[in-house]
């Protein structure tokens, strides 16, 4: 039976906006809270003796993080080395290089042979001898197109035929490492990537906008006595009532609000061949705290903020405190007395935001029916928009033929195509910068 300690998305580096400089050390708290709960991990890894480390990508917010937070890093692994615990270090979508012949952050652990460790940066199978037998790892990094598919290959396709492709290369060399496998041996996939629980080509064009998905049944196979993930922040089994689990242990740190509510922590496993037994082992991190308070009713604001503060545990949280006013309250309001109230928080920021009279009423039938496919929920917004009657037939026409991922449409240009399909792959791109 083969120990394995699995963490992914470290993002060191981010999150500083939430922090100050601790005047002890010079350096951000953002970064030493970072520091502190990778070496938590590293803590379990050694204490538990496990037999190999899987880290599931996205090392740093980008590929070229500042020395002194490569160094934090590179600081906590090092101490695997000395423990002699194998470690494979994956490549995600933040720490490849985009410029020039990419390459990525990781890599130079391999070019300094650092002894044990393993850069997952392409797909490929490594057998690992551990105290406790052997084990194969496939590593899977994060894919770009620029791995399966070349230029000329692409020309001219929509992103969601782009995607397509990329999956149809992607199986059968997926399949090519999985019937290579020692059937005797226990086996993980480690994988960057976003997994989805369509099948594959149903409801294609809905993933459009969620950049490149691998469907599940890619992963779920017998070979595979664990899939180990990395990519999306919240931990979760995709497959939790069959074998093999696959699991993504999430972030280890809340890189921002969005994860609020979020557990943070890291995976243990006891692998053989067959059988995966998994535990999340839930971090103490700090805490990320959101205030939201309507005041615009009240005929006292101030008290009524300091009574939404006074609700809740704000001790060495990261804080935000979030005020909607009408514009005639906002002398009534001591932003000082705030600030006064808040210094418990380990940090924080407070936006009062207006209260418009004037704003326009959302359209109801959309909030009330989550049914509505995306054509039918264009159609009612329409119906509810006077001014946009002498155009709606035409919006309608194109979102059908955009939802159809028809790129013949004749409207445009082959370059105006192309400028459009990039700036919806810069969208993705910002919209999954944080995964
Ligand atoms: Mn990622």
């Amino acid at each position: 039976m083969v120990k394995i300690l699995h963490l992914s998305d470290i993002h060191m580096g981010s999150s500083l906006a939430h922090g100050r400089v601790n005047p002890n050390t010079g350096v951000n708290t953002r970064l030493e809270d970072f520091v502190n709960t990778l070496s938590h991990c590293i803590d379990r890894a050694i204490a538990d003796a496990v037999d190999l480390v899987l880290f599931g990508g996205d090392a740093f917010p980008d590929a070229m993080p500042p020395p002194y937070i490569q160094q934090a890093f590179a600081g906590q692994f090092r101490r695997l080395v000395d423990a002699q615990i194998p470690t494979v270090l994956l490549v995600g979508n933040h720490d490849q290089h985009s410029q020039g012949n990419g390459g990525a952050s990781l890599c130079i652990y391999r070019t300094l042979g650092v002894p044990g460790f393993i850069v997952g940066d392409k797909i490929e199978t490594h057998r690992i001898t551990t105290g406790n037998g052997d084990i194969q790892v496939i590593t899977l990094p994060w894919l770009t197109r620029s791995a399966l598919l070349t230029r000329p290959e692409t020309e001219g396709l929509s992103l969601a035929e782009v995607n397509e492709l990329l999956l149809q290369r992607l199986q059968p060399v997926l399949e090519g490492e999985i019937r290579s496998l020692d059937p005797e041996v226990p086996t993980v996939l480690l994988a960057h990537l976003m997994a989805d629980r369509a099948s594959f080509g149903a409801e294609r064009f809905l993933a459009v906008g969620k950049g490149f998905t691998i469907p599940i049944s890619m992963l779920t196979r017998p070979e595979l006595d664990y899939v180990a993930l990395g990519h999306v922040h919240c931990h979760q089994n995709l497959n939790s009532s069959h074998s093999p689990p696959v699991v993504y242990p999430g972030s280890i740190e809340r890189v921002d609000f969005s994860e609020e509510k979020e557990e943070k922590g890291y995976v243990l496993i006891e692998v053989e061949r067959g059988k995966a037994e998994w535990q999340f082992c839930p971090l103490s991190v700090r805490p990320f705290r959101t205030i939201e308070v309507d005041v615009s009713e009240k005929e006292n604001p101030q008290e009524a903020i300091l009574q939404a503060i006074g609700k809740k545990d704000i001790k060495d949280a990261v804080v935000r405190l979030i005020y909607k006013l009408r514009s005639e309250q906002l002398d009534a309001v001591n932003t000082a007395s705030l600030r006064e109230a808040l210094t418990a928080a380990h940090s924080y920021t407070i936006r009062p935001e207006l209260v418009s009279q004037l704003a326009r009423p959302r359209v109801p039938e959309l909030g009330a029916d989550t049914s509505l496919n995306p054509l039918e929920a264009l159609e009612t917004y329409l119906d509810n928009r006077e001014d946009l009657q002498d155009i709606s037939g035409d919006m309608k026409e194109a979102a059908q033929r955009l939802l159809a991922g028809d790129e013949e449409s004749g409207l445009d240009s082959e370059e105006q195509q192309k400028q459009r399909s990039k700036q919806l792959e810069e969208n993705n791109r910002n919209q999954l910068r944080l995964l």
